[in-house]
Parts: C-alpha cells; structure tokens; sequence
C-alpha cells in the first residue's frame, strides 16, 4: 500500500495519540521503507502525538494511565527511527546536561528533548528526574557542558530553578555555560527574570535554542 509523506506523519501522530505501539511500530517501518527523513518523523509525527495528548489532557480529554501508553507507544517508533536519523556532523558539535530539577519526576517531555538533542549531534549527559542542585554542579564541573538544560513540569518545581541559577553562581560554575530551561509552567518571562540564556516550549524548539547558542558562542571565538 502507497502513502504520501503526510499520511504517514499523520498516521504515526495518530497511533501515538491512541498508545497503539503496534501501529506505533508500523509506520516507523513505513517511514523507513518509504523513504522518509526518519528525523521528520521523530519531530512531526513522535513529538507531535505527545503534545496533542497533553492538549488534551488540559482539556479534561484523556487522562494520565493514557499519556503513559502514548509514552510507550512512541518509544516504539523511536527505537525503530533513531538509528537512521543522520546526525548532522556539519554541524558544530555541543555537549548538554539535561536534568529534571528537584522534586519533579515528569520526565517524558524530557526525555523528547533528549532524543531529539542527540539525533541533531549534541551529546546529552542525562542526569534523570528529580535532580538535586549539586548533582548538577558537580556534573557541570566533571563534564563542562556547553548548554544546561533545566526541566520542570509543576510550578512548586519550576520555582526551584532560581535557586538552581543562584547555586551555580556561587558555585562558580555559570560562566561558560548557558543555562536553557523548559517544561509546561515555564514561560519565556519566567526564563528572562531568573537569568536564563534560553527557553523553549516543545522538543524542537529545544533543539533551536540549543543550535543558536552554539552558532553564537563559536561565533564569539
Ligand atoms: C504524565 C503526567 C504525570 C506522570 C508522569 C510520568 C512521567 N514519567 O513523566 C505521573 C503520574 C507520575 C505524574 C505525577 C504527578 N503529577 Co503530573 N502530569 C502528567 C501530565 C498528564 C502529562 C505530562 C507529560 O508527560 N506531557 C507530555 C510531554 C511530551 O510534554 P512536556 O512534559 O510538557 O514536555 C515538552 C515541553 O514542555 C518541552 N520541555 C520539557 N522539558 C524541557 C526542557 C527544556 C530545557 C526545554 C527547552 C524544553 C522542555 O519539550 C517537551 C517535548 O515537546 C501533566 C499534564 C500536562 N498537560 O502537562 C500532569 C501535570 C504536570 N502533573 C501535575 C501534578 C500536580 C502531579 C502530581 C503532584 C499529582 C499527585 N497529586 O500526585 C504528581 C507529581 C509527582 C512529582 N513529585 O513530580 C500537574 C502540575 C500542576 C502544576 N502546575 O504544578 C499537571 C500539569 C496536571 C494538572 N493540570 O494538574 N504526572
């Protein structure tokens, strides 16, 4: 059976939507036979099926016993794609430390994040959910990232990010990094009070605030 390119990035937001992890699995391989860009699929098919469930979340549509099954379903279309996605080795490469800050365990969007990161050829330290500030600090000293990515998806959790940004600065730590931050409750004026470098709404996004630091910062050399 034929399918246009839409068809199939509609049909794996779809079945990420319904949790089907068979379907799930399908259209990865449909992308692949099919010949399209697997990195497309990931953004516009994988990221997208999750937003549309936390839409509907919001909504009051569906709730979280089937986030996690779309969760599930889409790690199956990611296990199948990642391999084929090309990393972009043009482009200058970066190294991210990720992390969901303290007291917050939502780590799915996170974990997009992470994936989409590292198949645009950043290297991404995954320190988890539910990080404490020295663990970051201490991670920041032995790796010496470029770019610190901060997660939060409840606003008790987002208000520990100031204090993370205060910590690194008393741990001398924030010089020669910028400081990105995400998640649901965060909000690009949030990210300018607290002194953050960047900010970004979705997984994508993420990957543009990161590509953009990078071209500045080897620009600035
Ligand atoms: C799934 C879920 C859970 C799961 C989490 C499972 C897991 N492994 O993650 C479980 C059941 C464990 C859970 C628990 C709780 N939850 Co909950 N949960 C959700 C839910 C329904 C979906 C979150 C999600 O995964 N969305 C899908 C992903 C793909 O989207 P995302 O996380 O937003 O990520 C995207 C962007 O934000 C962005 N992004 C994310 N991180 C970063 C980082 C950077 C650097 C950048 C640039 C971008 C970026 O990119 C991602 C991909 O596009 C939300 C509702 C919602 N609409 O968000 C509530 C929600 C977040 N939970 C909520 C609450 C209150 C709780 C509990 C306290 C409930 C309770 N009473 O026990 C506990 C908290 C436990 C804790 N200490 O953390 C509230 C928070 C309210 C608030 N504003 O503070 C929400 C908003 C529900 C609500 N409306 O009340 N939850």
């Amino acid at each position: 059976m034929e399918y246009s390119e839409k068809e199939i990035l509609d049909s794996l937001t779809k079945a990420v939507v319904a949790g089907d992890g068979d379907a799930c699995a399908k259209f990865a391989r449909v992308v692949l036979e099919m010949g399209v860009n697997p990195y497309k699929a990931l953004m516009e098919g994988c990221a997208r099926g999750m937003e549309v469930m936390s839409e509907r979340y919001d909504k009051g549509e569906v709730f979280v016993p089937e986030i996690l099954l779309s969760a599930d379903a889409m790690n199956q279309a990611i296990e199948i794609l990642k391999p084929y996605v090309k990393v972009d080795k043009s482009k200058v490469p970066g190294k991210v430390v990720l992390g969901v800050v303290e007291g917050d365990v939502h780590d799915i969007g996170k974990n997009i994040v992470k994936i989409l990161l590292e198949v645009a050829g950043y290297t991404v330290i995954d320190l988890g959910k539910d990080v404490q500030g020295i663990k970051f600090v201490d991670t920041i000293i032995a790796e010496r990232p470029d770019i610190v990515g901060l997660s939060a998806l409840m606003t008790t959790s987002m208000m520990g990010m100031p204090e993370l940004m205060r910590l690194f600065a008393q741990s001398r730590v924030r010089e020669g990094i910028s400081v990105i931050i995400g998640g649901g409750p965060v909000t690009k004026e949030f990210a300018e009070k607290i002194g953050a470098d960047g900010y970004g709404t979705n997984a994508p996004e993420a990957v543009r605030v990161c590509d953009k630091i990078m071209h500045d910062k080897r620009g600035a050399n």
